[in-house]
């Protein structure tokens, strides 16, 4: 009997109340390949969805930690093990005062088929915490990252599972989390990725979900006969993601004119040229302040509590979080010409946004195809780490681009619905899903 998408959502629904950005993405991957299965109903005998929409292993933890007045402070960890059928659990920890099990078992789920496009050998998961590290001292989010490592190291390992960073982990946390781990397991291992070049990081890391966004778009315009060059981009977001797209947008001769945090967006129709991004990054990574000052620094618009896409656009790249384009934001932005997205954040646009990028037939790039090049790099990390040796910035960066194309050629390959229209979502879905399906399956009832 094959798959009916409402029954087995109520069924993933049930068993999982409340966890609503899971049901989104469960219900997204689940409408794209019901019918791939049921022209392989291999899969649908090994009950392979039902499988795969229920992690292996799910870790919550208490997290102690003291402030800087002495306070004892509590938050709650996790670590989602979603899938391990092509290799080592790998995906992201995020520090957000929104972390909860149903956004961690949605990124998690996501990763699962991202990691396989990447045609690397990684499992997925996802982990993090509900703590805010905005406001916190650096001793305090040492302490804290000393405290949720002391209970992780427990469940991770470089051949286990290899966190790395996602919203509000970055390089310091990185460090602080490596040192303990190190300290308790006596070992100098490729536990994590993201780290510092001196203590076993990788080139291109730091630049490389940015960086791969923008191939991606790349990819997507040269199959058009397009390309970068003179696109008017918008950008959301400040973070890592945000900032590397805006580097590469200006080596392939586009121009970024919006920035964001969760305060509201700058509009610099100017564009943020290289010396005024070198200001974006000391600001959101050195002086960690907000992206309003650099509309009082440039005296251009600042719009508090709004989000950029209402701003004229060839190009957007959404790079901040979850569902942050909406139907009428999807609506905006066509309207006002824009016939690419190309997602830096994981799930930015709701189902209703998506459907209107289906109905306009725009270029668009799904987050588990287009924000790939970071789990990418991260994987080359981990290669380097098992050789114990490093390779340059262009051997990296070439690998990267070679695994964006690759990635796009395995979206075309699965989503070409006619002469001149791809469906990028259905693409990514299936191509991500048949490589982690026929291993499950070749791996017996696991
Ligand atoms: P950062 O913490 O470096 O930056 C996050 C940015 O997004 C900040 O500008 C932040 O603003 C903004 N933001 C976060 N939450 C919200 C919110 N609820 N509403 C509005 N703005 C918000 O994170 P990254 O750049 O690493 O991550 C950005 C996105 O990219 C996430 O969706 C992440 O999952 C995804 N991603 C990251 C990868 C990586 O390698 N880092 C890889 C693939 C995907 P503020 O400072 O005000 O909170
Ligand atoms: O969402 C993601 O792909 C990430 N946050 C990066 C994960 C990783 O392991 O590099």
């Amino acid at each position: 009997m094959a798959y009916v998408l409402d029954d087995f959502m109520a069924k993933v629904i049930a068993k999982n109340p409340g966890e609503v950005e899971f049901h989104q993405a469960v219900s997204e991957v689940v409408e794209s390949v019901i019918p791939f299965i049921e022209e392989n109903p291999k899969y649908e005998h090994g009950k392979i969805l039902e499988r795969m929409v229920e992690p292996e292993r799910v870790i919550m933890f208490r997290v102690p930690w003291l402030d800087d007045k002495g306070n004892i402070q509590v938050n709650r960890g996790f670590r989602i093990e979603m899938n391990s059928a092509i290799g080592p659990y790998k995906g992201g920890l995020r520090f957000h005062p929104t972390v909860n099990l149903g956004i961690l078992k949605f990124l998690a789920f996501e990763q699962v088929f991202k990691n396989s496009l990447t045609t690397l050998p990684m499992g997925g998961g996802k982990g993090g915490s509900d703590f805010d590290p905005k406001g916190k001292s650096d001793n305090e989010v040492m302490r804290f990252c000393q405290s949720f490592m002391t209970e992780l190291s427990r469940h991770i390992g470089p051949n286990t599972d290899v966190p790395a960073g996602d919203i509000g982990v970055g390089g310091r946390e990185i460090g602080f989390l490596f040192g303990q781990y190190k300290r308790l397991r006596n070992e100098f291992t490729g536990v994590l990725t993201g780290k510092d070049l001196n203590w076993g990081g990788s080139l291109i890391r730091p630049e490389a979900t940015g960086y791969g966004c923008v191939y991606f778009a790349q990819n997507m315009l040269k199959d058009k006969g397009d390309s970068i060059k003179g696109k008017v981009c918008t950008v959301s977001g400040s973070g890592n993601v945000a900032q590397y797209t805006v580097e590469k947008v200006n080596e392939l001769g586009g121009k970024v004119v919006t920035l964001s945090d969760s305060s509201g967006y700058i509009y610099d129709p100017d564009g943020i040229d290289a010396e005024k991004l070198a200001y974006v990054m000391h600001l959101k990574n050195v002086k960690r302040g907000r992206i309003k000052e650099y509309a009082d620094k440039y005296g251009v618009e600042y719009h508090e509590g709004q989000r950029p896409w209402g701003v004229k656009c060839d190009i957007a790249f959404p790079s901040a979080t979850q569902n942050e384009i909406d139907e009428s934001d999807a609506e905006t932005l066509i309207s006002n010409g824009c016939f690419v997205v190309s997602e830096g954040a994981n799930m930015p646009s709701t189902p209703a946004a998506i459907e209107v990028y289906l109905k306009n037939k725009i270029l668009y790039g799904p987050a588990k195809a287009a924000n790939a090049g970071g789990v990418a790099v991260s994987g080359l990390e981990m290669s380097q780490n098992s050789m114990r040796l490093s390779w340059t910035r262009e051997e990296v960066d070439q690998k990267l681009q070679q695994i964006m194309k690759d990635i796009h050629d395995t979206c075309v390959k699965y989503g070409r619905e006619s002469e001149d229209y791809v469906n990028y979502m259905a693409g990514a879905n299936i191509g991500g899903f048949v490589k982690v399906a026929d291993s499950m399956l070749a791996q017996g009832l696991v």
